[in-house]
């Protein structure tokens, strides 16, 4: 680009912005720090990533190709706003490769970037991802975990630190102790300070950076030195600030502009009629979008929550067939059978983890997201449930939030892969997963069988949508049971009568289903018909199937491994009860975990669940 298009640019950052700042006291104003941000994404490719800061970003939106009308129907709350008016208004379109903001948590959006690189790295393509972000943000532990990550994958990133001197109402001063850049010596990788004031001074850095990941040698730190001029927002009264801008600080836009006339590529009337000419491009952006209706009730989507796999129902599915025989897998192999035919058919579908990775549990999921979101469709393994929460952010703020927030573009094909329960490994034993069942957006799955295993793995990688997959742990190395010889899909959300009886609903899921088959097999003897259904999965949660159960037999237990409060019993139990009052001949139990943090070694099996506790509650509603 020449250097009157560069100064251009410029200008639509600081026009836009300050325009913004009108419309909405609640904008992050850019200004001050325009140089930066164009300097480090002016001379991408269109098929390469961008993962911007949060701070303004729409100019690095306008030059992927962004419309700048719809950009300020976003800040306005409108319907026309890419992100339907759904999400934090300085989402960017990710139709244009850009990693969105769906939730406004900081750092966590640098993991999904983390996994555009994953995904051009995988593709074997030259494709590169450049991130901005704050000298607060530098503080997040998803922001080590992502370096750390990137570096030992040598993957083709870019890190700018976009340091203003300032997060929210604390200078810098009281959050870092030494230059950001520094940290890169720690990571094995290249760091550099540059002028975040000199667009120059930033393309160039950034400009090596991205030679050397296109070329395939890793990631890059740079820390762009800049300052915010105004406010955190734009209503900011900044009653906390003291004093003036530091010596050193230069007006990006003055800089570049006297560049530009010393070295005679313009003269004080081109530069004149740039500002002239964004200012009303400006303003008539801003005048459109006012024009457009509010985003409301139509934007509310119910039917965008989760992606629809495009032919679904249509095609016959690829492993889909009669099966010729059986055979006989533990759970863990039946998962593994399913995940080895996938990878081997689909040259998208990877697989990271512990076991064959590192422990990074939120840059491992957030990679995992980011490459869905750029192609891919990976499974990421969390050796333990009790290790979620260490991934937390990208479980809840972005999987199960992009497809939605970005007016139903982005697909997010990935699977979260992990164990729960009782079982071999007595230190792990917290059961978690009903936590995400509270989550629209993110599908949830327990088998209760090898079988199952097998089938709704083969259905988690095919589907479009983020899929947390919860193996019990007491089925994982468990005995082996019948699989059919051919893979063939069990569709997510549908439960299944896993035996037949017509005295009482047992509603099991993962572990549990075992446990009541066997309580059946009891009560069988005393002539307690039992219906056991397998849920299969919480989310979607097949509560047609159970209601339809208990109109047969009129009575409803509930069994999981998990505690009892806030549980998928509960929900079971209110789906019952909105169903119609009558359905019940007597009080509902739920069993479950003991109300205690889940003990290890020899109290553990006083608070689980079992086959004498079922039987119990079933004897008890039968009276
Ligand atoms: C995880 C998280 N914690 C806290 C916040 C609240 N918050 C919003 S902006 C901000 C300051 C961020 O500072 P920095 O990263 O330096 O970016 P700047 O605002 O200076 O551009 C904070 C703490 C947040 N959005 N996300």
């Amino acid at each position: 680009m020449n250097d009157l298009g560069i100064y251009r640019w410029l200008v639509v950052c600081r026009e836009l912005d300050r325009a913004l700042c009108v419309e909405n006291p609640r904008w992050f104003p850019i200004e001050g720090e325009e140089a930066t941000v164009l300097g480090s994404f002016v001379d991408l490719r269109p098929d390469d990533a961008v993962a911007p800061h949060y701070r303004d970003p729409f100019v690095v939106y306008l030059l992927r190709g962004a419309e700048m009308w719809r950009l300020a129907a976003q800040v306005l709350g409108k319907a026309a706003g890419y992100n339907k008016g759904r999400s934090v208004p300085f989402n960017g379109p990710v139709e244009l490769g850009v990693v969105p903001w769906v939730a406004g948590d900081l750092g966590t959006t640098i993991g999904t970037a983390t996994g555009a690189a994953l995904a051009f790295q995988h593709a074997g393509t030259d494709q590169v991802c450049v991130c901005t972000f704050g000298d607060g943000t530098a503080n997040r532990g998803d922001v080590h975990e992502a370096l750390n990550l990137a570096a030992c994958w040598q993957l083709p990133i870019v890190y700018v630190c976009q340091n203003n001197g300032w997060a929210i109402s604390q200078p810098e001063s009281t959050y870092l102790r030494g230059p950001v850049a520094a940290r890169a010596a720690g990571y094995g990788i290249p760091g550099e300070c540059v002028d975040g004031n000199d667009v120059d001074a930033v393309r160039a850095s950034v400009g090596k950076a991205v030679a050397r990941a296109r070329a395939g040698q890793g990631p890059t730190l740079i820390e762009a030195r800049t300052w915010r001029w105004r406010g955190h927002w734009a209503g900011d009264k900044q009653s906390y600030r003291l004093g003036s801008a530091p010596e050193w600080v230069d007006d990006p836009l003055d800089l570049y502009g006297y560049r530009l006339l010393e070295r005679g590529s313009a003269t004080g009337s081109d530069l004149q009629c740039i500002h002239l000419e964004v200012a009303d491009e400006v303003r008539a952006a801003i005048a459109q979008a006012h024009s457009v209706r509010d985003a409301g009730a139509e934007e509310l989507g119910l039917d965008e929550v989760y992606a629809i796999r495009p032919g679904f129902g249509e095609e016959p599915s690829r492993a889909k067939g009669v099966t010729a025989g059986e055979k006989r897998m533990t759970q863990t192999e039946a998962v593994l059978d399913a995940l080895a035919s996938e990878m081997r058919a689909d040259p998208r579908v990877f697989y990271i983890g512990q076991d064959v990775g590192r422990i990074s549990e939120s840059a491992m999921v957030g990679a995992a997201i980011g490459a869905a979101l750029f192609g891919a469709r990976p499974v990421v393994e969390i050796s333990f449930g009790e290790f979620l929460p260490a991934a937390m952010s990208q479980l809840v703020n972005q999987a199960p939030n992009l497809h939605y927030m970005t007016g139903g573009v982005a697909r997010v094909p990935v699977v979260v892969r992990t164990r729960v329960g009782d079982g071999p490994y007595g230190g792990h034993p917290h059961d978690y997963s009903a936590w995400f069942g509270h989550l629209p957006g993110l599908k949830v799955v327990m088998p209760g069988s090898p079988s199952d295993a097998r089938g709704l793995m083969l259905s988690a990688i095919r589907d479009d949508n983020p899929v947390l997959f919860i193996e019990p742990m007491a089925l994982a190395h468990g005995p082996r049971a019948t699989v059919p010889d051919s893979l063939c899909e069990v569709p997510i959300g549908v439960a299944r009568i896993a035996r037949a009886g017509r005295d009482v609903t047992l509603v099991a899921i993962g572990s549990m289903v075992n446990a009541g088959l066997r309580a059946a097999d009891d009560l069988a003897s005393e002539g307690i018909e039992v219906e056991v259904v397998d849920l299969r999965s919480i989310q979607p949660l097949d509560t047609f199937t159970v209601i339809e159960s208990v109109r047969r037999t009129g009575r409803l237990v509930t069994v999981h491994e998990a505690w009892v409060t806030g549980g998928v019993g509960a929900e079971i139990v209110a789906a019952v009860a909105e169903a119609s009052s009558g359905l019940l001949r007597a009080p509902v139990i739920r069993v479950g975990t003991a109300p205690v943090p889940t003990p290890s070694g020899k109290v553990r099996p006083h608070a689980l669940p079992n086959v004498e506790r079922i039987v119990a509650a079933i004897r008890q509603v039968m009276e």
